[in-house]
């Protein structure tokens, strides 16, 4: 099988950079596959992203030295499943609260005897090698969102579910479940305290610790801070924040001639 060399380098103790796709197009992951991240993650939950769009994005990732993974929309094994014969070699699966969740989860990802993962891999043995079937339960990596004020009481629990790989932090939705407004980057004292209290969790378990950034300088902190798996901002907010500095820039030339134009929609993304 193709190595799953991201998660091979985790378990080794490196550091992982990875890209984030939203918009449902194989060029975009193309060029995101081709930035120089180690690995990109299909966002199914909130990306405008459906299996039928993810199948080519997945593929085009192929043409990339990035590790294709997924942010499954629910923990939901048919679908889980699903991408995975689709050729993803990572589920990130949002919302998991509880150890029998994060079990379900991991059982969706593993063959019997190990989990319930129906056999079927259809384009993984295109993309992972005809023996994908004898090496696939060592090579998915499984991370399991904590995002809910219930994941953050149970997360010793949910870093001990065997087979789990690790976690990764939704600081918007834990800055929700904490009585704030969202953000990726919080900086309310509830908020960075859970953030800390879930990395040095993992640590303890020795499980991956990853946490959804909203820029380049975001995940740098995070790695900084001792995280393992971080995201540079996905690239609905770069493709915004890159047009709207492009137009100002072009704007400031007009304004200067004395002409009033419109003002886009600005440069904010999360
Ligand atoms: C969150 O911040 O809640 C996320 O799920 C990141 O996409
Ligand atoms: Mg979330």
């Amino acid at each position: 099988m193709r190595p799953n060399t991201v998660k091979q380098r985790l378990q080794n103790g490196e550091s992982i950079i990875n890209g984030w796709l939203v918009i449902p197009s194989p060029l975009s992951a193309e060029v995101v596959g081709l930035s120089g991240c180690d690995s990109v993650v299909v966002d199914l939950q909130h990306g405008m992203i459906g299996f039928d769009a993810a199948l080519p994005m997945l593929q085009a990732l192929s043409a990339t030295p990035a590790i294709p993974l997924v942010r499954a929309p629910a923990n939901d094994g048919p679908t889980i499943m699903r991408l995975l014969d689709a050729g993803a070699y990572g589920v990130i699966c949002p919302m998991i609260s509880t150890p029998e969740q994060a079990q379900a989860f991991v059982s969706a990802c593993r063959y019997p005897p190990k989990g319930d993962r129906s056999f079927g891999p259809s384009r993984a043995l295109l993309f992972g090698g005809d023996d994908y079937y004898a090496h696939a339960d060592d090579s998915i990596l499984t991370l399991a969102m904590i995002e809910t004020q219930q994941g953050l009481d149970n997360v010793d629990d949910i870093l001990g579910v065997d087979g789990l790989d690790g976690v990764f932090i939704g600081p918007n939705d834990l800055s929700l479940a904490l009585g704030q407004a969202p953000s990726s980057e919080p900086d309310a004292e509830v908020v960075v305290q859970a953030i800390a209290h879930i990395l040095a969790r993992a640590q303890v378990h020795g499980k991956i610790p990853g946490i959804f950034c909203s820029s380049g300088q975001a995940a740098a902190k995070r790695l900084e801070q001792g995280f393992k798996f971080v995201v540079p901002g996905n690239e609905f907010t770069h493709l915004k924040q890159a047009a709207a500095a492009a137009v100002n820039q072009a704007q400031g030339s007009l304004n200067s001639q004395g002409s009033q134009r419109s003002t886009g929609h600005g440069a904010g993304g999360y």
